[in-house]
């Protein structure tokens, strides 16, 4: 991966490549955990893990909260002549940072990359002018597209939804929206096309029709998927759970939800999901739960890794910070098979306070350090196979004799009535579960005993 800036406009000039140098470094610009080239069984570290950095968090993001002005003064912006000239510096400045930091991967947004025109053939003449300069950068620096997506979201038009809007008018926009994104996809060798559903969803059930809305969803995203087959697209689609914010219910609102919806409307064989921490924990849910809610309907696929804050019910999207979250997190994902065409973009932005240039950086390494740690932590756990064991010897009694015969459906109702009902009373069913004894292990193998 080759580092990338151009001398006189080199945007972090007093960050060079971020090194390795192991938990007993203070240094805080260099990984502590996170060494890219190490191996674990056949992968390095690097491809366990896949890490993608927001273009929207990181470079747009500004520091502005409801309450205040912006507080972070992007170096790419000051002194530029037009809007497209501040997109196409900011550009500049995301390759430097994805190359100083060695993260491989990146994800977009449309409205991230070039600013929106005044009409929908010069936003899209503003995109493609900007993806011709990130397909230069990638090309010179080795940097690949994880996914790319539409902001259907921040435009006043997008007030009352985008695919699921009341108003047909609406519904078109956002495809024109999306198709060129698709297109920009594309031509970046994008390998994942991502829906969240910003304002897919209602405010008040009194004016609105959720059979109806639900419905144009679907036919606005396999309508999307037909198109960008046709246009030799071969990637994965995602849906990006969340439960609600923007909006008070978002349809897609947790996994299983979404689970449920892309099986009745027949779109489980392109998309999968992406999870975020984040919105897990708005839906009530560890992230561990969802992850393994998608694995075990065949549909695990991407993570926007973050974190919120357990006092507040919004998305605070903060750089992951707890070995115990994402221990469980690469645990479920290990055992799912490991990231194929997904990966861990960091969905996750600095505090508006922290207004170093530096800071940008130290929040990246932080997160690439704890799944560096929860990898390392969830490939001993397997490896020592305690865990694991005791679940797969909890269910030894579907794999032999009537167990087996059920789970194959070889048993009727009656059958299996009747073995119940010759069963020993007040001795069936009394074992431990055992919870304890593996918190308690899992404690030990944080503690890396
Ligand atoms: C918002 C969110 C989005 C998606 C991409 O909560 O997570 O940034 O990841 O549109
Ligand atoms: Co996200």
């Amino acid at each position: 991966m080759a580092e990338y800036h151009t001398g006189d406009r080199e945007y972090f000039p007093k960050i060079g490549k971020i090194p390795f140098e192991g938990p007993e470094s203070d240094n805080p610009l260099a990984f502590k955990f996170y060494d890219p080239e190490k191996k674990l069984g056949r992968k390095k570290m690097k491809d366990h893990l896949r890490f993608a950095v927001a273009y929207w968090h990181s470079f747009c993001a500004d520091g502005t909260d409801p309450f205040g002005a912006a507080t972070h003064a992007h170096p790419w912006v000051a002194g530029a002549k037009s809007p497209m000239e501040a997109a196409e510096r900011k550009m500049d400045a995301a390759f430097e940072f994805f190359t100083k930091l060695g993260a491989e991967l990146y994800c977009f947004h449309d409205r991230d990359m070039a600013p929106e025109g005044e009409t929908p053939a010069e936003s899209e003449k503003n995109l493609f002018s900007l993806v011709s300069r990130a397909k230069k950068l990638q090309k010179a620096t080795g940097v690949r597209l994880l996914w790319g997506t539409a902001n259907l979201f921040t435009h006043p038009r997008f007030m009352n939804g985008a695919a699921t809007n009341p108003e047909f008018g609406v519904v078109a926009l956002a495809a024109a929206q999306v198709k060129a994104a698709i297109d920009a996809t594309i031509e970046l060798g994008g390998q994942g096309y991502t829906f969240w559903g910003g304002r897919e969803g209602y405010m008040s059930l009194l004016n609105t029709d959720l059979k109806r809305e639900k419905d144009h969803l679907a036919r606005f995203l396999s309508s999307a998927r037909d198109y960008a087959r046709k246009q030799g697209f071969k990637g994965v689609f995602y849906i990006e759970p969340k439960p609600m914010e923007p909006t008070k219910h978002q349809y897609d609102y947790d996994t299983e939800t979404v689970i449920g919806f892309l099986r009745y409307y027949g779109l489980d064989k392109d998309f999968r999901l992406n999870i975020e921490a984040n919105h897990a924990e708005l839906a009530g849910h560890d992230f561990a739960h969802e992850l393994e809610t998608a694995a075990a309907a065949g549909l695990f696929g991407s993570v926007d890794a973050n974190r919120g804050d357990s006092q507040n019910g919004w998305d605070t999207d903060q750089f992951p910070l707890s070995y115990y979250e994402t221990a469980t997190a690469m645990y479920a994902v290990l055992r799912a098979g490991g990231f194929t065409t997904g990966g861990l973009n960091f969905d996750a932005k600095i505090r508006r306070n922290s207004v170093d240039p530096a800071d940008l950086f130290i929040a990246h390494i932080g997160g690439m350090d704890t799944f560096a740690v929860g990898l390392e932590i969830a490939n001993r756990i397997i490896a020592d196979g305690k865990i694991p064991g005791f679940v797969k010897k909890r269910y030894s009694s579907f794999n032999s004799g009537d167990g087996a015969k059920f789970e194959k459906g070889e048993l009727s109702f009656e059958e299996l009535a009747g073995i119940g009902g010759s069963a020993a009373y007040g001795k069936t069913g009394i074992s431990s579960g055992k919870q304890e004894y593996l918190e308690n292990l899992l404690n030990q193998y944080l503690l890396g005993l």
